[in-house]
């Protein structure tokens, strides 16, 4: 098994880049021991703070908040970063080519209940002049590299630079090690994610589309399903990208979910990428999610992935 830095060099990534990625990946291995050493030293629980969008922050959220920000503005490469933590963007180095959008820690509503959570990245290159909010409103296609790492009982980050999807697993000495080359989702699933106790809010086309797959066999689809739901995006990509399946994080007619609840650049795009280079599909149900123009940060977006025959049934149920 080749250490990520040689498989990067192997594969003629930049070696800024791939330098970038290392440290990227460094910083994950930073937040992970934090993550082991949580309980024993009193890190979980809430900070008692919010972040930029009301939501109660975890001590946790904050600590890889600020690990990657301190690891990341160390680089000459970085000319700035958001983050799900920061409500503007903050700037690096202005000779940086590249800028980095992170979810330092997501799904950590399951840091308590020591259930897997994940940091999810997205690199793209930097416009030329003054950095802000602005320069990172780019379409997910223009990501050169997005990934994400997996704090579960392996951690392992997965990663594209768009020349297909491998996965590096961290070893004890420190180092990650590719074990999965690659990486491509059957486009034929039996096995789909959604939080049904949303159901009665979604939109008709879902509604219905939920209720024929629960139909199994005798139904329209015509096979049995089995549903997973982990409320760790990252760990339900990691599954969806190991094994297969389909994800749905919808829109629905609550005020504050009428564009969904997952954000585009640091949740929705990244993993866009990943599932679009392993040979998924990812949609709005309308359209292509790394083909969205972003207006925000922070914006929120619908979410259907994974296996490409199930996504694009799902979007025959949206026209
Ligand atoms: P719910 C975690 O908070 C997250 O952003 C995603 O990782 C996850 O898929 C989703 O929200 C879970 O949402 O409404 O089921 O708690």
């Amino acid at each position: 098994m080749q250490p990520l830095a040689k498989a990067l060099r192997q594969q003629g990534v930049d070696p800024d880049l791939s330098h970038l990625i290392d440290t990227i990946g460094k910083t994950c291995k930073m937040i992970a021991q934090h993550l082991i050493q949580g309980p024993v030293n009193k890190l979980h629980g809430c900070a008692g703070t919010l972040n930029s969008q009301g939501e109660r922050q975890k001590q946790l959220d904050i600590i890889a908040n600020d690990l990657l920000k301190q690891n990341l503005l160390a680089q000459t490469l970085v000319s700035g970063l958001a983050s799900e933590e920061e409500e503007h963007c903050v700037i690096g180095d202005p000779k940086g080519r590249y800028l980095v959008v992170f979810d330092p820690l997501d799904g950590s509503s399951n840091i308590d209940i020591n259930v897997s959570v994940g940091t999810i990245f997205s690199i793209l290159c930097a416009p030329e002049g003054q950095i802000d909010d602005q320069s990172f409103l780019q379409r997910g296609h223009n990501q050169v590299a997005a990934g994400y790492v997996l704090y579960g009982p392996s951690v392992i980050m997965a990663l594209t630079t768009g020349q297909g999807v491998d996965m590096y697993s961290l070893s004890q000495d420190g180092n990650y090690y590719q074990t999965r080359h690659q990486v491509k989702i059957p486009p034929h699933t039996q096995e789909f994610a959604i939080n049904m106790s949303n159901q009665r809010f979604w939109d008709t086309s879902m509604q219905r589309y939920i209720a024929h797959l629960l139909e199994g066999e005798q139904g329209p689809i015509g096979k049995r399903f089995n549903m997973r739901w982990i409320a760790s995006m990252v760990a339900e990509v990691h599954r969806i990208l190991t094994r297969g399946g389909i994800f749905m994080y919808p829109r629905d007619n609550r005020d504050s979910m009428e564009h969904g609840k997952l954000r585009l650049m640091y949740e929705g795009n990244p993993m866009s990428l990943l599932v679009e280079q392993a040979g998924g599909v990812s949609s709005t149900g309308n359209t292509n999610i790394v083909d969205i123009c972003p207006n925000d940060i922070h914006q929120r977006v619908p979410v259907i992935l994974g296996a490409m025959a199930e996504v694009k049934r799902v979007i025959t149920y949206h026209r």
